[in-house]
């Protein structure tokens, strides 16, 4: 990839939305300054920022956000994507529905009613969980381990960045039976650039 300047992901120090897009540069050995904002820095920043929200994508001066968005930018660069448009629309299929998974997880941790939030966190293990993954783990098991168009893709990334999330929530033993899913976190896991990234990056807790 021709770059004349080192470009940049800026987000907290958090894997959070940042990690996708740092994985698939990682993987695709594509040298990026990762910068990691404290909440002050954040305030000075956000009203020079295009929507007020990180990540932040930038490079050879032009700038942009939304973590997949940026993602898929990234993955078309290092081979993590499809090779026709079905393969591509397979991919973002199941991308946009890890990610709305994500999100309803994101939505009970933001509940601040103590009392609605156990509520929605028992539907959320017991009903939403078991619905979404079953039929990912299914589509894993079709895609011989992987999430879509039968090899490795930023869609395998992005489940294995949120599978972190859901064992959190769901707690591991929950996750374990859907093997297929966990095929393809371990496969994710197991590539060297990946293992090293995982080794070498900031710790913190989500
Ligand atoms: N859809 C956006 C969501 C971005 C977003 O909500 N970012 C949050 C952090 S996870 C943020 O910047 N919050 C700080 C703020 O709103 O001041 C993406 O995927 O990039």
């Amino acid at each position: 990839m021709s770059q004349k300047v080192t470009p940049k992901i800026t987000y907290f120090n958090f894997r959070g939305l940042a990690e996708l897009p740092r994985l698939i540069c990682k993987y695709g050995k594509i040298n990026f300054e990762d910068i990691r904002l404290n909440q002050e820095d954040w305030a000075t920043i956000k009203p020079t920022t295009p929507f007020g929200v990180l990540p932040l994508y930038e490079e050879d001066g032009k700038i942009c956000n939304q973590s997949i968005a940026i993602s898929r930018y990234l993955a078309k660069r290092v081979g993590l994507y499809g090779d026709d448009d079905w393969e591509n629309l397979e991919i973002d299929s199941v991308v946009d529905t890890i990610t709305d998974l994500r999100l309803k997880l994101t939505q009970v941790f933001r509940e601040e009613d103590e009392t609605k939030k156990a509520a929605d966190q028992e539907v959320l293990i017991n009903e939403t969980f078991p619905y979404y993954l079953e039929r990912l783990d299914k589509i894993a098991a079709q895609n011989f381990g992987h999430m879509a168009a039968k090899k490795l893709t930023w869609a395998d990334f992005h489940f294995a960045i949120c599978y972190g999330m859901f064992a959190f929530i769901a707690g591991e033993d929950t996750l374990i039976k859907y093997k297929n899913l966990v095929k393809v976190k371990d496969n994710v896991e197991s590539i060297a650039t990946i293992k090293n990234w995982m080794r070498e990056r900031p710790v913190t807790d989500f």
